[in-house]
């Protein structure tokens, strides 16, 4: 099985580099290609944009690819990312029991529906202002809800979505010896890269 796990980094971002570390070294471990990019494919529209335009250039040469943004870590560098494929996309709930899934961390196979899914969101006649406010999540979460979607394989979100951050100083994580990916949602705060650091190389 071909998988590549795929980050777009630009600008400045506090902690990207961390992440790109990370992810190398798991697809070290694993055999995957990482595949960073530094350049916008479309430079009048927003980075959450542009990680939807990679990806539909770069699914079609792989069995899979990873989605994953650039303030993520990988926790459980020796679990692989086959057990969770399914015949479409892999990605955490947003909370449990929820249909919805939070976007970072996404796991997409090559299927013809997966394709038509991606063409379809970049189409959606509002993705565009949903791309623009950073939130790729809504026309991926609101297509994946109509019939003939592909599959979804929701896992819970300490897996793939795994939080830590420290919103006043102390820390908040639900990172469990489960979790594979941990995304700590922007640029990174004071001491947090250090932690992250200390806790998952
Ligand atoms: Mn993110």
């Amino acid at each position: 099985m071909n998988i590549a796990v795929l980050m777009l980094v630009v600008g400045e971002f506090e902690g990207a580099e961390l992440s790109v570390a990370s992810a190398q070294a798991y697809c070290t471990r694993h055999g995957y290609d990482l595949i960073v990019n530094r350049e916008l494919i479309r430079e009048e529209v927003s980075p959450n944009w542009n990680k939807i335009l990679w990806l539909k250039a770069v699914l079609p040469q792989y069995d899979a690819v990873l989605l994953l943004d650039a303030d993520t870590m990988c926790a459980g560098q020796d679990i692989p990312l086959e057990p969770f494929l399914s015949d479409g996309i892999t990605a955490s709930r947003i909370s449990e029991g929820a249909d919805k899934f939070c976007y970072g961390v996404v796991l997409f196979r090559n299927t013809a529906a997966v394709i038509e899914l991606i063409d379809n969101v970049l189409t959606e006649p509002d993705a565009f202002l949903y791309l623009a406010g950073r939130q790729e999540s809504e026309p991926f979460n609101r297509l994946l809800a109509k019939e003939g979607a592909p599959p979804v394989n929701r896992l819970p979100r300490h897996i793939f979505n795994a939080m830590y951050f420290r919103p006043f100083g102390y820390l908040k994580t639900n990172v469990t010896p489960e979790t594979v990916f941990v995304h700590w949602a922007g640029g990174l705060k004071k001491d947090g890269a250090g932690g992250l650091m200390k806790e998952f190389s």
